[in-house]
Formats: C-alpha cells, structure tokens, sequence
C-alpha cells in the first residue's frame, strides 16, 4: 500500500477529532515491509515483525532515530508483513496504531491480546507505557523478585541491589529481567522492555485497570512475543536471548559451600565427611576467606598452604571446586598484586566524570572496578583466571557484582561514574552507570564466561553470578542472594525459581538451608528435600550461623536428608535430559504448571492460581507438590492437572480427574473440586508425582557424577491409563547422555534415544526403543525395562521377536535387555 492510501485511509478511520488531537502537523503512517512508522506531534513510532509472532516496537522524540544496540538480544531478522488501514498484520498478529500512537495488537481470531490504556507519558526523557489490564491478565517472570509467582497487583523497580537478609516484599533485589508474560485465558503475550535504566512495572498496584512499565531515561524499545501457549512464549524468548547452555554435569550434582570453609583443613574434613557418610555429592565451594586479605585472584597462603595440592587431592576424590572471584580488584599499588597492576597498566578500570579511577570500599577495602562494558577489559579479566584453572579449579562465582560498594550512595557506585563502552553493535560511547548498573554484573559473568572458554576452550564452563539483565543465562547460572533460615523462605524459593525459569535463568538456586540465621534441623531437612528437586541444589550458609551440612543435626535427619541427595542422583540421566533440553529451546528445568497444563482449568487461567504457586515441575513429567505453608502441620490439598499421576515414590496411582480428553473442560473441573488430595505432612516426606505417560530414565545410585553407574539404565514406565487396559494409550521419553563436561557433543559425540509404548488389545505392552542419535557410547550396557502397577495376564517376555523371562524388582515387573545403540522391541505380557 503506497504511503498516500495508508494516510487516506488513516484519516477516514480516524476522523476529524483524532486529527485534531495529534495536530495538523504531522500524524502520519509509513508502511515498510516488515512493519510500519509513524508520527505524531514531534513523536516516533516504529513496529516491526521480527517473526510473525514476534513484534518489536520502538519510540522516540525527535528526528534521531536512537542506537540500535542491546546488551540482551542476540540478533534476529524481520519478516514481511501486510499493511492494513491502520497498522498491519503478520501470519499470526494484527497491530493496529491510532492517532496518537497507541497500540492495540490482537490474533487474527480479534482476540486483543494487548492494547495501550493511554499515550506513552513522556516527562524527559522518562516515559511510561500504559496497557489495559483486566482480571483475567496474569504475570510472570521479572528475574528474581521474591513474592508471590503472579505478579499482578505488584509493581517492581529494576535496579540491581545487595538487598542481604532480602524479604518477600523487598524490591529490588540482585537481579535485572525486564520481561514478563501476561497469561489471560490460555493466551499468552511476553514482554520485555529493553532498557538498562532503572525501569519499573506496574501491574495493576497503582491503578487496578492498567499495566504499566517505563525508564527514566534510555531507549522506548520492547518486544512482544505471542504463544498462544506460554511454552511457546519461553521458547521465543530464548530465540531471541539465548538460551542457558549445556552446564557441566558436575553443576547438577549436590554442591557444599558456606561463608567461609577456613582454614584449609576444614574444607577437606567437609568433603571426607561427605564421601564418608556417602552423601552423593560434587562440588565444594570457597568463599572469600581463602583469600589473601579479601583480595581477589589471590589465595591466603596461611589458610591455605597447599591450594594446588588440596585442589588435586580433591579431584582425586572427585570433587570439583568452585571459588569467588569478586569483581572489585584491591587498590594494591607496588606490590606485585598482578590484577591491580595489569588492569591500570591496560587502563581497564571504571572513572570518575574528572577522569581519574573510582575507588570504592568492599571486602578488600579500597577497590577500583573493571569496565566490563569494554571487550578488551573483558578480554583481560578473563585471563586473571589463568592461575585458578592452572590448579584445576572447575568453576567460579561471581559475587558483589550489582555492584556492592560499601561506601557508595545507595551501597553502589555514583551514578556519575563513567563506563567506556566499547562493544560490537554499540557506538564507542561513555555511558554514566545510571545506564550500565543493570548489566554491569551481567557483563562480569559474561567476562569470566568467555575467560573460561578462552583458558579452556574444550571445556563447559561453570559461573555463578548473583546480579545480571535480561540474557544473562548464557552465561552463567545463578542465585537468590542473601535469603534467610526461614520456613517461609523455603516456600519462596518455588515462585522465585520458577519465575527465574520463565525469565530465562533455567539453572538457579537458593541457598539451602538458608543463608541468613541458623535453620532448625527440621528445617534444614526440608530444604533438602526440596532442593533435591530444583535446578541448582547448593548448601550455602553465612558467617556467625550454626553449621549446617547434611550430617549436623545427628543420624535419623541425616538419613532423610541423604535418601532426597540419592534420589537426585537416580533421576540424574533424567535431569540431565532436562538441562540438555534446556540448552536448545529454553524451556526451564523447573516449570510453573501451567507451562505443562495449559488448558487444565475451564476457563484457560493458569492451573498454578489454584495450586497458589507451591506446586512446580521439574521437566515435562514430574510433579513437586510441597506443603504450601511448610511449617504447617495439617493436613494440604494437592492439586494435579487432570490426567494420570503415579505417586513417585510408590508407585500408587491417582487418576484424580481421568484420563486427558476423557472429560470436558467443565467435568474435569468438578471433577477436582470434588475431591481434594489431601496428604498429611511428614518429615521425612515430600509429594512428588510423575505424569501418567511417562518413561522416566534411571540410574543406579552413584556418589558423584564422575562415577561411572553400575547396572542397567532403568526405563521406568508410568502408563497413561492404569493396569495398561486401555488399548492404544502410549508413553514416551528420552535419555541424552554424553560426556559430561566438553563441547565434544556439538561434534556428535552424544547419545540421545528415544523410546515409546503402546497398549496393545490383550493389555499387553509394546515397548520400542529408537535408534539411537549421536555416536557417543553411553555408560549404560542394558536397559530395564519396568511397568509400574502392571501385573503381567501371561508373564510373557520378548525382546526383538525372543523369549525371554520377566522378573519382578521392588513390585515392579519388568525385563533386561541389552543396550547397544539399535532399535528395539519388547513385549510384555
Ligand atoms: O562472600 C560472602 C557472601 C556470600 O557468602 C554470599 O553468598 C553472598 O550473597 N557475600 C554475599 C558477601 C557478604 C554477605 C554478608
């Protein structure tokens, strides 16, 4: 459509009174191929498809189209699109922009899908957005803000702060994730607003009609990303930011830290403890007391006399360590202190506006501060970690890094110090730190990252950052800070994890135990098990509290404690699976449920409002269902999707709402109403349940992920109708394996096979293995393949086409077969 028609028919749509509110000075509609632009008064309108369901809208005064660079997104394309009379439409959208330059975008159904409640306000340079918002809109996402995992009726500040001993209502805290998804009726729309200004979000607080979100100052950029499933919606945001790599499989495993391990012979009494009470477990974390005076890339050589040596003699009995590595580099001159003395020789520090170096206070007293806006700095400050992988050190952790300055306004640095960026895609430019704070920590886990690669290229690395933006999952994984020894903290880590998980960071975790005060043992149990479950399963605890590794509070809590830390190590080929996943689509390891169930209530609202956000997933195919007020000690509802669920851990089966498809939306509904599952809390147990359908993969029991399991991978299978009597019902999984720690598995050195089962009319079952993918040999010789509340009409056995004999393991009936990469059939009857 020429720009001339597109005005005509803008014109006429709007008529004389939008004419006049915009004034006749230039309201106007370019269409281009892949979008539009507009203008209104002295104001700029750009909108973009960048996939037919991906849309990119960008806003500013004047003539001077601004920088077109970003810190989060990784690069994407435009697609054409059709221009309409009032905006224009992609395969799956329709934007649609009035006369004064308000958005309304639906599907192609009409369904509106967002539609602004006002005109961008502008004051400056700042500017807010405003949405309608109705009841039936739900949020999610936004990083780490603590509370609860609906974000609606909440508003937030991005601005990444120290925030230790933080609590549910505390904002902000470390991190910077400007995107969200608005869940309204099964339809699903991510934003995320694309400015590294302190931003803020309001999702109904101020006004319970609209939803807004804006920056004091940068760029009027965001992006709207269309489901209509919320899976499609994290998929998309990975696309567009990257997904969480492929960790090492050690960072699945059970991790020991605490503020601080000293000296060295404590460190080494922890780790015989934990082989010697065979606690499974892989990592060992220092904290920054293994340093010389709190200076970074050094070691306290009084603590620690033989750090190489104890880092090898670690290794030997495979455990891998992780240390700090702050940011702020001790202001050390003429002491042979090399991060100190390289980084003023390179110039790679951040200034004041006069030009000379900002020092701020932190652990090591005065410190100066690597400008990670610069490649080159990053370049440098990756090789500070020669040393370290020199002695074997596996993985690092990036702490203080929003940053934390103990003499600096508002416990950072002044907003007036200079960042010098200079950054492929970014104009070399000095930015203020107003603009960089929000990804000054990110741009930290990104320089240890690529150190990492650069000093070990055939290596996964392994960081751990506490502040970060939007995309910082590909870098490094990361943390909920300075939590407490609460019970109410550890029903928080589900929301925060879960929300994390959406925001991008698959691999987060909380300090288990809590990190502030003293758990009770009770307590501490619980998070055990809890975490036993969630991406990053790290004991972490501060200065001053009562020790809380696995074995202190005596034998009975110990052997809870260790049963959940197995129970990990079992469902590892499960969720390494899930991890692996992860690495190519984005769909977080731990899952609100709605992201599994999207239309599990009647009218499409997110299953977790009636689970109240207690309840998450870990994969696709099981199901954690905590106490929702942990300390309680009556009894709670659990609430399963409708379906097939098995107990986890009995194997007992709870067709709670029937089978998928069996009952309409409505039935299914009153069907759950009417009967509560209702558990009694205990100690030493923890719902957890598996989808019906499933085939979990299982190994035997290891104390470490080095250690090579012994027997069969155990295919367990959770039919989708109980007592396999429903014929043509199937199951499904897969495994991925591979080495565990290189990039080997890019070449193909990995294994991922892919099994399935049918129901056949005898109730029977037909069991088949794929080929497998990838040449890598994986640890497994034979599979077991077992049923779970099936017992056999026949007890007949084949495996491809010969008999063989069925036995019966822990009540479940079952044969073992040979594993060697090829198809195969079994067949139980
Ligand atoms: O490095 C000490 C701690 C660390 O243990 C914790 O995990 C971080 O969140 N660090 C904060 C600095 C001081 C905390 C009081």
């Amino acid at each position: 459509m020429s720009k001339a028609k597109v005005l005509q028919s803008v014109f006429c749509g709007f008529g004389l009174a939008g004419l006049l509110v915009v004034g006749a000075a230039g309201q106007d509609i370019t269409p281009d191929a892949s979008g539009l632009l507009a203008r209104a008064g002295g104001v700029r309108l750009q909108v973009n498809a960048l996939r037919d369901d991906v849309i990119r809208v960008r806003m500013w005064k004047g003539d001077a189209r601004p920088e077109d660079a970003s810190w989060a997104v990784i690069g994407h394309g435009k697609v054409p699109v059709t221009a309409e009379a009032k905006g224009f439409a992609t395969k799956d959208l329709r934007i649609s922009v009035d006369e004064r330059l308000m958005l309304t975008v639906s599907d192609l159904q009409g369904n509106v899908l967002q539609k602004d409640a006002a005109p961008v306000a502008w004051e400056g340079n700042r500017f807010t957005v405003s949405k309608q918002r109705g009841f039936d809109d739900h949020f999610f996402g936004l990083g780490d803000k603590p509370g609860p995992l609906d974000r609606g009726g909440q508003a937030f500040t991005m601005w990444n702060t120290d925030s230790f001993g933080w609590q549910e209502s505390t904002d902000p805290i470390y991190k910077s994730v400007p995107f969200f998804m608005d869940v309204n009726k099964g339809r699903t729309l991510g934003v995320f607003l694309d400015n590294t200004w302190r931003t803020s979000f309001d999702f109904g607080r101020a006004d319970e009609k609209r939803y807004t979100f804006g920056s004091l100052d940068g760029p009027l950029d965001y992006y709207l990303m269309y489901g209509p499933e919320a899976k499609e919606v994290v998929k998309t945001w990975a696309w567009l930011t990257g997904p969480t790599p492929l960790p090492p499989m050690w960072a699945l495993g059970f991790q020991q830290s605490r503020y601080s391990y000293f000296p060295e012979s404590q460190l080494r009494e922890v780790a015989d403890r934990l082989r010697k009470d065979r606690i499974p477990s892989d990592v060992l974390w220092l904290d920054i007391d293994f340093q010389h005076k709190n200076w970074p890339f050094t070691v306290d050589e009084q603590g620690y006399p033989n750090f190489k040596g104890m880092v090898k003699d670690l290794a030997d009995e495979r455990f891998k360590l992780v240390v700090i590595t702050d940011l702020h580099v001790a202001k050390q001159a003429g002491v042979g202190y090399a991060p100190y003395e390289s980084g003023t020789a390179g110039d790679h520090f951040v200034k004041n506006p006069d030009g000379s170096t900002y020092v701020g206070v932190v652990w090591p007293g005065p410190a100066v501060f690597p400008d990670f806006t610069r490649k080159q700095t990053r370049q440098w400050w990756g090789t500070l970690y020669k040393g370290f992988v020199a002695d074997g050190v596996a993985g690092f952790w990036n702490d203080m890094n929003e940053p934390a300055v103990f003499d600096g306004p508002g416990k950072t640095m002044p907003d007036t110090v200079q960042h010098r960026i200079d950054e492929p895609g970014f104009k070399p430019r000095t930015a203020t730190h107003l603009e960089i704070h929000n990804v000054y920590g990110m741009e930290n886990s990104r320089a240890t990252f690529e150190g990492q690669l650069a000093l070990r290229p055939n290596e996964r690395p392994f960081v751990m950052t506490r502040a970060s933006y939007a995309g910082g999952q590909r870098y490094a994984t990361t943390w909920t800070g300075d939590n407490s020894a609460t019970w109410n903290h550890l029903r928080m880590t589900v929301p925060q994890l879960v929300n994390l998980g959406l925001s991008g960071f698959s691999l987060a975790g909380a300090d288990v135990g809590g990190f502030a005060g003293s758990p009770p043992a009770d307590l501490l149990t619980k998070w055990l098990e809890i975490s036993a479950f969630q991406p990053i399963d790290r004991d972490h605890s501060a200065k001053g509290t009562r020790m809380h590794e696995v074995w202190v509070d005596g034998p009975e809590q110990e052997a809870i404690r260790r049963r959940f830390i197995e129970e990990r190590y079992k469902l590892m080929p499960y969720l390494y699976t899930v991890a692996e996943e992860t690495s190519r689509d984005g769909v977080p390891f731990n899952r609100p449920l709605f992201l599994e169930f999207p239309r599990a209530t009647a009218d499409g609202s997110p299953y977790d409002l009636t689970t109240g956000g207690g309840e998450f997933m870990v994969g696709e195919r099981l199901l954690v269902a905590p106490n929702p007020s942990p300390e309680e000690v009556a009894p709670y509802t659990i609430h399963l999707p409708p379906g097939t669920w098995y107990d986890y851990w009995t194997g007992e089966q709870t067709t709670r709402a029937g089978a998928v498809g069996t009952l309409d939306l409505e039935q299914r509904d009153k069907v759950i109403a009417q009967k509560p599952l209702l558990v009694t809390p205990k100690l030493e147990e923890l719902p957890v349940y598996v989808r019906g359908g499933t085939i979990l993969p299982i190994a035997p029991l290891t104390q470490n992920t080095a250690e090579v399991p012994n027997g069969p991978l155990t295919l367990r299978v959770y039919p989708l109708a109980a007592g396999l009597n429903t014929p043509g019902e199937s199951c499904s999984g897969e495994v991925y394996a591979d080495d565990g720690h290189s990039f080997d598995f890019k070449r193909g050195e990995f294994a991922r096979v892919k099994f399935s089962c049918a129901v056949g009319a005898d109730g029977g079952l037909t069991f088949e293995v794929a080929k497998q993918e990838g040449k890598w040999k994986p640890w497994w010789k034979e599979y077991r393949v077992e049923v779970v509340g099936w017992t056999p009409g026949k007890n007949e056995a084949t495996f491809n086409g010969k008999g063989l004999k069925m036995t019966q393991v822990d009540g479940r009936w079952g044969v073992t077969v040979p594993a060697n990469g090829a198809a195969g059939r079994v067949e139980l009857r």
